[in-house]
């Protein structure tokens, strides 16, 4: 099995740590023909995305579709709960996640430079990420992790891309994402404290910062 990508890919990061919560280890390796759009590459996948996972001559993009692949291939370390209602839940948060937190990294992405800035468009997304954010908090469950008393799907799903947005969206003035988030805010301690997410997200944060610092120049 090949996981094709980058750490600090928010998308990848969430494979990789789902990997580790399992057991397994995944390490992300660089795409084919040197890139995400290089022919090679395109011929696995011509999305030309990462994540992309190639096993026994197939491949699967999609991080959510490839955690799903993931639970059904190791089942022996269930990430979703037993429960129909509780597994629609855990997909639920990582949807909501990918749909309506993520849609907004785009923006500020587009928006770094301050002397260059569409403060409109900044505004628009700091309150879409603001509802989506409340939106989440609204169907997470009280914990510690993000649905229940163990680390799972949806705390995987979560991590990595909430790290991502709470640090470019801090150069935003957007200081504290879990701020008056009770739900949001317990869980973000959980992660630190738990022993396989504690130490990813230390690892993704300088991930993170090494990637903006590199786009800075
Ligand atoms: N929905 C996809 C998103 C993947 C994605 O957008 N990956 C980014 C890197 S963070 C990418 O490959 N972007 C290159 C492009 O869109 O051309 C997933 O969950 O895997």
């Amino acid at each position: 099995m090949k996981l094709y990508g980058m750490l600090v890919s928010p998308y990848v990061a969430r494979v990789v740590l789902a990997g580790r919560a399992k057991g397994i280890t995944i390490s992300p390796t660089a795409p084919p023909g040197g890139g995400i759009k290089s022919p090679d590459f395109l011929a696995l996948n011509p999305m030309g995305k990462m994540p992309a996972l190639e096993s026994d001559g197939r491949c699967i993009p999609e991080s959510m579709v490839i955690l799903d692949y993931l639970e059904d291939a190791y089942p022996q370390h269930p990430l979703l709960p037993a429960d129909p209602m509780d597994r629609a839940q855990a997909r639920l948060l990582g949807r909501i996640v990918d749909l309506y937190v993520m849609n907004q990294l785009g923006v500020f992405f587009r928006n770094m430079n301050p002397a260059a800035r569409n403060a409109a468009e900044v505004e628009t997304a700091t309150q879409a990420l603001t509802k989506s954010l409340t939106d989440l908090e609204h169907f997470m469950g009280e914990g510690p992790y993000a649905q229940g008393g163990t680390l799972g799907y949806a705390d995987v799903a979560m991590l990595p891309c909430l790290q991502m947005v709470g640090t470019v969206a801090s150069a935003f003035g957007v200081a504290d994402l879990y701020a008056g988030r009770p739900k949001l805010t317990r869980w973000w301690q959980q992660m630190q404290a738990d022993p396989v997410t504690g130490p990813f997200a230390t690892e993704y944060t300088a991930a993170v910062n090494a990637f903006l610092a590199s786009r800075r120049g």
